[in-house]
């Protein structure tokens, strides 16, 4: 017989959306008539674009021609879509040797995680996105249990909460190795200024660590103060690495395309590269992101494909301004929803499973539970705008029956 990895014990039964998934499918098994509506994962709704399933078909169409057939390409990515992301997205900040194209951020957090190996501590925004904490307790990366705390050694929670402001307390934080942090945020929508993403900026340099900046939701920033990127702030090259996705603005969550941007500049302590090492790391564990994906990523990034995502982001921002306010008329205290897809909305003194499965019963809303997030996140539930608008306004509809 084989040993279990034991690193599997030391998770939480299972991950967050497969949990929700099951408890939908409880609910629809016992109400066979009912129309499930989901303000739960942040799973894009609406279909692609045509111009963007042109670059799709081209490509497929070409894999059929003697001269249009390609078979393994550069595991990097293809160089006009490395170079079109650093200067459509990055206005020419990184460059493309710096760019990375993936199968999408989970798929490169999951990689970046092997790049740091199991000795890294790390710390995470409380609450955040579970594959932080889940992918850093599969390598091992997390110290021995503190039975008191209730936490591993080598996973510190930064605590966002509205107290805060959503932005962690550095003065009083550990140093750790890695820090990760999401702006906009999943699951809270806060952004962070600009001042705030320097004073993480220079902790990391004075702590010298790396912060690995995840920007899936950089397109849903309308506010022209906030920074999309972290390389908006000076110094940044030096310590963070940036993960992003085509996902949620260009509908890619089934297509499956990403980027994750290592500077030049950012060393380890012996002052070998990191770019170096993650370039091993994708020619070795990763074969490239697909052809046929990768042509759709340089259609959504050319002019009319920009214009179609900024339409696409501006219907859910709708959405959750929708919810948001409908959530405030029930006088729910909410946060986010205005630079971000999420609305993280506050049931003081209740646990956030027994709101999420009132809620799932009553109305056949399926929302998600804060307490998914981290301990920071009880008593809080996350509702996205990735929908219809029909599905969102009949949500709403359900959701006044409640008494909150
Ligand atoms: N980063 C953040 C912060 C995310 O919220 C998500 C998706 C991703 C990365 C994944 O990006 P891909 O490029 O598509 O890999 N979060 C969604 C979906 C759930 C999941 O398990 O990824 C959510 O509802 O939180």
């Amino acid at each position: 017989m084989v040993k279990r990895n034991e690193n599997f014990t030391k998770l939480t039964a299972g991950y967050l959306f497969p949990e929700i998934n099951r408890r939908k499918k409880l609910v629809a098994e016992k109400n066979p008539n009912a129309k499930i509506i989901s303000l739960g994962v942040g799973d894009t709704t609406l279909p692609l674009s045509l111009h963007i399933t042109e670059g799709l078909l081209k490509e497929s169409n070409a894999l059929s021609t003697k001269e249009g057939y390609s078979g393994y390409g550069d595991e990097q990515g293809m160089t006009s879509l490395r170079r079109k992301i650093s200067e459509n997205i990055y206005g020419g900040a990184v460059s493309p040797d710096e760019v990375f194209v993936s199968d999408g951020a989970k798929c490169d957090i999951s990689r970046l995680q092997v790049l740091f190996g199991k000795d890294a501590s790390v710390a995470i925004q409380d609450p955040s996105y579970p594959v932080y904490v889940d992918g850093s307790v599969i390598i091992g990366a997390t110290g021995k249990y503190n039975e008191k705390k209730g936490q591993f050694d080598k996973i510190v929670y930064m605590k966002c909460t509205p107290e805060n402001n959503f932005f962690p307390d550095l003065e009083n934080l550990p140093r750790t190795d890695l820090i990760y942090f999401c702006s906009p945020n999943n699951p809270t929508g806060a952004v962070a200024t600009r001042e705030e993403l320097k004073k993480l900026v220079d902790f990391a340099k004075k702590n010298k660590s790396i912060i690995l900046f995840d920007s899936a939701y950089s397109f849903f920033i309308s506010d022209e103060k906030l920074p999309k990127s972290i390389y908006e702030v000076e110094g940044a090259k030096e310590v963070a690495i940036e993960i992003s996705s085509f996902s949620k603005p260009a509908g890619f969550t089934g297509v499956r395309l990403g980027w994750t941007v290592v500077p030049q500049l950012l060393s380890y302590d012996d002052g070998s590269s990191v770019n170096k090492d993650w370039n091993r790391v994708m020619t070795t564990l990763f074969n490239g992101a697909s052809n046929v994906a990768q042509y759709g990523g340089l259609y959504a990034l050319d002019n009319k494909g920009v214009v179609e995502m900024k339409e696409t982001i501006d219907h859910y921002l709708e959405n959750t301004r929708l919810i948001k306010n409908a959530l405030e008329s029930f006088n729910i205290k909410t946060y986010g929803g205005t630079n971000a897809p999420y609305i993280w909305a506050h049931f003081p003194g209740k646990k956030s499973w027994d709101v999420f499965e009132e809620i799932l019963n009553k109305t056949f809303v399926v929302t998600t539970p804060g307490a998914g997030f981290g301990p920071a996140g009880e008593g809080f539930l996350r509702f996205s705008g990735f929908n219809t608008r029909e599905n969102t306004l009949e949500a709403i509809e359900r959701l006044k029956k409640l008494k909150f």
